[in-house]
């Protein structure tokens, strides 16, 4: 039934054939938002270690500023307490978490009695951030109002130290600002989910460092039920993947394609889902299921953003479509959710198809950026979707790099079949459409992430649109720089929106007794649903089997990927 992408298929399109899927029930619980908040907090501060004692620091602090103390002191962080006795005037930015009987305001005077700049209300942890001296912030959890501070840096990258961008042969990194993030961030510890074809997680570029073995792809996840491998056989998720979270310097050093081609987030971790069959074929169906693993496993991978590189091929209003309401349920716990806005150009409905028509979402546009580093010269591409939806959003979102891009090809795919001309190197493959500018984006998030790890969607959403700078000729292209130093009403988005009509507002979840399908179960896979280059593998054990499940079986569209052979 699946039909494959050859080589007759010129430079283009290609809409899938509607196939029928069907169910069993297996309901899964949702996991809570606050659960899953103060999991990853705890992550993020693991050596919290018993504070090796301040005499002097208690009597800097006023009386107002024990108020509230419910007796004995707080804990710095390891890597505060060494940096404070080693750079006490060091500004830092720290997390703040208070005594339960301490209000945000006594902790932000805290801050400020101090000589620091109290930051974000972290009311979920009972706690702020703040940005103050290394020796001040070691004074700060000296106070008995204070449970702990932790430095907020831990997970910077530590294996790219010294990446050089002027090796880069494609411009995307360097007119993005991502290559000037990287000194902050690359990414490091955070999970990025690509629910698509599949992932070549062997490919070096994915390795956890020059020479490593081990692949930065931590686990995979076959959906389809049609799919008889984890590996990609297609050939468009490991573009996206590489987009994100590709690594050219951890090629050989004596391999000509050294450093040459690099995602946005080169030390992030991916999490493989794939949702189509080895013919790239795949369903909205098998696209809620990969959302729902992305959300069951959201903890065990730390599955911070989502990539969707493909849309529904049927246009339904965000406040009913299945596949939108999946969308939401991520963005509601805590995983960002990225999506590419289409290739249909200025066409009436070019922005009416899920995900990228949902209002949450970030969707992403195409820019061609002519082949230079300086994004002076970018422009919208004529080719990429923009307009109002259905239900009345501006869409897309922000716009990243998307024509003429160069990834990372899965060997042995269609992809390379079908366009021989379009292999760069024999590993890496050139392409164009919105699926490479949602991935680059999906990188950038990453990056932020890992700078500012209680970063909420809406908030990274807020960062990345709203220092977005305007093109000549319409819309606004990402500043990673800018989106990192954001602050205040920068980091505000997603304001009094309504949820989709199938989310429970009492869980953020699905209400499955209202949709129409059930939820997905999940178990280990093995034979060749399990990929070789981790030891994580699922394969979901509801999706193969049952009646009609009253979802539109409508088939997700790859993008309307186009070929490029050269610079245009
Ligand atoms: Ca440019």
């Amino acid at each position: 039934m699946a039909a494959i992408l050859g080589a007759a298929v010129p430079c283009i399109s290609s809409r899938r054939e509607a196939r029928g899927r069907a169910l069993t029930a297996a309901v899964v619980g949702a996991l809570s938002l606050i659960a899953a908040v103060l999991a990853w907090l705890l992550v993020l501060s693991p050596s919290a270690a018993p504070r090796a004692g301040a005499p002097s620091a208690r009597s800097a602090l006023g009386a107002s500023d024990i108020a509230g103390g419910s007796g004995g002191s707080g804990d710095a962080s390891e890597a505060l307490s060494r940096l404070a006795a080693a750079s006490p005037r060091q500004q830092v930015e720290v997390i703040i978490q208070l005594r339960p009987d301490v209000s945000a305001a006594q902790g932000r005077a805290l801050v400020r009695s101090l000589g620091g700049q109290p930051g974000f209300d972290l009311h979920i942890i009972n706690g702020l951030s703040a940005r103050l001296a290394a020796g001040a912030a070691r004074r700060v959890a000296s106070s008995p109002m204070v449970h702990a501070v932790s430095l907020n840096a831990a997970i910077r990258g530590t294996t790219l130290t010294d990446p050089t961008p002027w090796t880069l042969a494609t411009s995307f990194d360097q007119s993005t600002g991502a290559a000037k993030l990287w000194s902050r961030s690359t990414g490091a510890g955070v999970g990025v989910a690509v629910i698509d074809t599949g992932i070549s997680g062997d490919l070096p570029d994915f390795q956890t460092a020059q020479g490593s073995s081990t692949s930065r792809v931590i686990a995979s996840a076959v959906v389809d039920p049609n799919a008889t491998t984890a590996d990609d056989t297609y050939g468009h998720g490991t573009a996206v993947a590489g987009l994100v979270a590709g690594n050219g310097w951890y090629r050989a050093s004596g391999d000509p394609l050294f450093g040459q081609y690099a995602g946005t987030a080169p030390d992030a971790n991916l999490i493989s889902i794939k949702i189509a069959d080895d013919a790239g074929q795949s369903t909205t169906l098998d696209a809620i299921y990969g959302l729902q693993f992305a959300v069951d496993h959201k903890d065990s991978y730390n599955i911070r953003v989502v990539n969707l590189s493909f849309r529904s091929t049927s246009a339904e209003s965000y406040t009913t479509d299945p596949l939108d309401a999946a969308v939401e349920q991520a963005w509601f716990h805590g995983i960002t959710v990225v999506a590419a806005a289409g290739n249909l150009g200025t066409a009436s409905d070019a922005v009416s198809y899920a995900p990228g028509n949902d209002p949450y979402v970030i969707t992403v546009g195409a820019t061609d950026g002519q082949g230079t580093p300086s994004p002076a010269d970018d422009v919208q591409a004529s080719w990429s979707s923009r307009g109002v939806t259905q239900d009345g959003f501006s869409k897309p979102d922000v716009l990243a790099p998307g024509a003429h891009i160069v990834s990372t090809l899965a060997p042995g795919s269609s992809f390379a079949a079908a366009c021989p001309t379009c292999v760069v190197g024999g590993a890496y493959f050139q392409l164009s459409g919105t699926s490479l500018a949602a991935p680059i984006i999906s990188g950038i998030a990453a990056d932020l992430l890992a700078a500012h790890p209680w970063w909420t969607p809406a908030m990274v959403k807020g960062a990345i649109v709203n220092t977005a700078i305007p093109l000549d000729g319409g819309g606004d292209e990402v500043r990673a720089m800018g989106a990192v130093s954001a602050g205040g009403g920068q980091l505000v988005s997603d304001q009094n929106l309504t949820p989709n009509r199938l989310i429970d507002p009492g869980t953020n979840s699905i209400d499955y007794n209202a949709a129409s399908w059930t939820a997905a179960s999940w178990t280990t896979a093995i034979n060749s649903l399990a990929a070789s280059w981790t030891a994580a593998s699922w394969t979901c054990l509801a999706c193969s089997s049952g009646a009609d499940s009253g979802v539109s079986p409508t088939s997700a569209s790859w993008t309307d990927l186009g070929w490029a052979t050269n610079w245009g």
